[in-house]
């Protein structure tokens, strides 16, 4: 079959809840997709920062089949040989005492929602109801009808509600905001460090300092969305780090398994998920030993590769060069890492398909903004191939 056939079936036969560029990709190494034609693209979206390892990682991939060969899934009814090792080792990597393992990002959100409510009203004292989680404008934690609850995006809500109460909102970026927002019944304020689809916008110097500041004073958990922003993606292992702080709960996912595999996870203090008892929250499918193996191997890759340090300088080397297209439709670059939202004063969409025919994969976020986010196992040649086709199109469009 050929791409047109591909298509065809697709938009016969599947919801038609995306609107994806025309490119049937069939195989993938590395920073590198090949489609069903034969057609061969540098991939600058990495699954939205899923694949931070590259695709199809060789280490991974060894240990997701040797896990397949032997177990895949027990359930949490009964314990398995791999779960511990993952839990260990995301101890020893980022030093928060627990663990709560899910799938999707968006589980993990929920899971985070549920133990910052319970720890409001078992630790803090908060009356039974009331519990609110503080959340920002133009946030994206995922897609659940209680997250959408909280999204400022109208489409993301649009025919969705009714909506889960106890979520009120405060701009992004505004600290007098946030201390305004906060009352006896808080329980957390839940953010990303970076935020993603608002554009890959960075908040302004200081403000997760200041909010942590803020939410100790309170006794307000603060909650660090690292779905997309952690592990490597901003040039650090966390953005988050950039502030110098430790939030109260940490959620990851997405590149926690290289993209083999929906793994997520919430980190946090003994006090925070020690709130769960035995029968408050669960997944069949989460902290199974095929996730496990996966996750253990795939933060094996981003340590011994250095691949936080590579999205740092390579990151800054490929925003710096962006910087130096000399276009009317260039608003800003920005971004941290190899995380960069390339804004433009028009349509983003017509550039990512040009983009696509010189060999580029990437996509618009809000109308008018590129993302550009490889896989961080990218070389410096790449970024350089990659720079003179961006430049090329971004010339080419008046
Ligand atoms: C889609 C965006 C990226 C996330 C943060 C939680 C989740 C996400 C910070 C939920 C997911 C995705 C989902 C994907 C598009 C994508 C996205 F444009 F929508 F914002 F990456 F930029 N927190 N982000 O970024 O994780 O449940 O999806 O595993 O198509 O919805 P999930």
């Amino acid at each position: 079959m050929n791409t047109n056939e591909y298509i065809a079936l697709e938009e016969r036969y599947g919801a038609h809840n995306y609107h994806p560029l025309d490119v049937v990709i069939r195989e993938a190494r590395g920073v590198w997709v090949t489609d069903v034609d034969g057609n061969r693209y540098l991939d600058c979206l990495a699954a939205y920062s899923a694949v931070n390892q590259g695709h199809c990682h060789p280490a991974i991939r060894k240990a997701f089949m040797a896990q397949a060969d032997r177990v895949t899934l027990t359930s949490r009814a009964f314990r398995n040989d791999q779960l511990p090792l993952l839990y260990k080792m995301l101890h020893d990597l980022t030093g928060f005492e627990m663990s709560l393992p899910m799938n999707s990002g968006a589980e993990a959100v929920e899971t985070a929602v549920k133990a910052a409510r319970k720890w409001g009203y078992k630790v803090k004292g908060i009356p039974e109801g009331k519990a609110e989680i503080i959340c920002a404008s133009d946030n994206f934690h995922g897609r659940t009808t209680t997250i959408v609850s909280f999204s400022t995006d109208a489409q993301y809500r649009d025919g969705f509600g009714p909506f889960t109460p106890g979520f009120p909102i405060v701009k992004y970026g505004d600290i007098a905001a946030l201390k305004a927002a906060i009352t006896t019944n808080t329980a957390a304020f839940l953010v990303e460090p970076i935020q993603g689809e608002a554009g890959i916008v960075v908040p302004p110097e200081g403000y997760l300092a200041e909010a942590a500041r803020i939410c100790k004073e309170n006794n307000v958990l603060l909650i660090c969305d690292e779905i997309q922003s952690g592990l490597g993606r901003s040039g650090k292992m966390f953005a988050f780090e950039y502030d110098g702080i430790r939030p109260d709960m940490v959620i990851i996912g997405k590149a926690l398994s290289g993209g083999f595999y929906p793994v997520s996870a919430v980190l946090a203090s003994k006090e925070v998920l020690g709130v769960f008892r035995p029968g408050d929250h669960g997944s069949t499918f989460g902290g199974n030993p095929l996730a496990a193996a996966v996750a253990c191997a795939a933060l094996t890759v981003l340590k011994e590769e250095k691949l936080v340090e590579r999205s740092f300088e390579l990151g800054g080397y490929f925003m710096e060069r962006l910087r130096s297209i000399e276009s009317p439709h260039i608003v800003q670059v920005r971004g941290r890492g190899l995380w960069i939202g390339f804004v433009l004063d028009t349509k983003a969409r017509p550039y990512c398909e040009l983009l696509m025919k010189e060999g580029i994969l990437c996509k618009e976020t809000h109308e008018n903004v590129i993302r550009f986010a490889p896989p961080l196992v990218i070389t410096k040649e790449e970024i350089d191939w990659a720079f003179e086709r961006i430049r090329k199109v971004v010339l080419s469009l008046d």
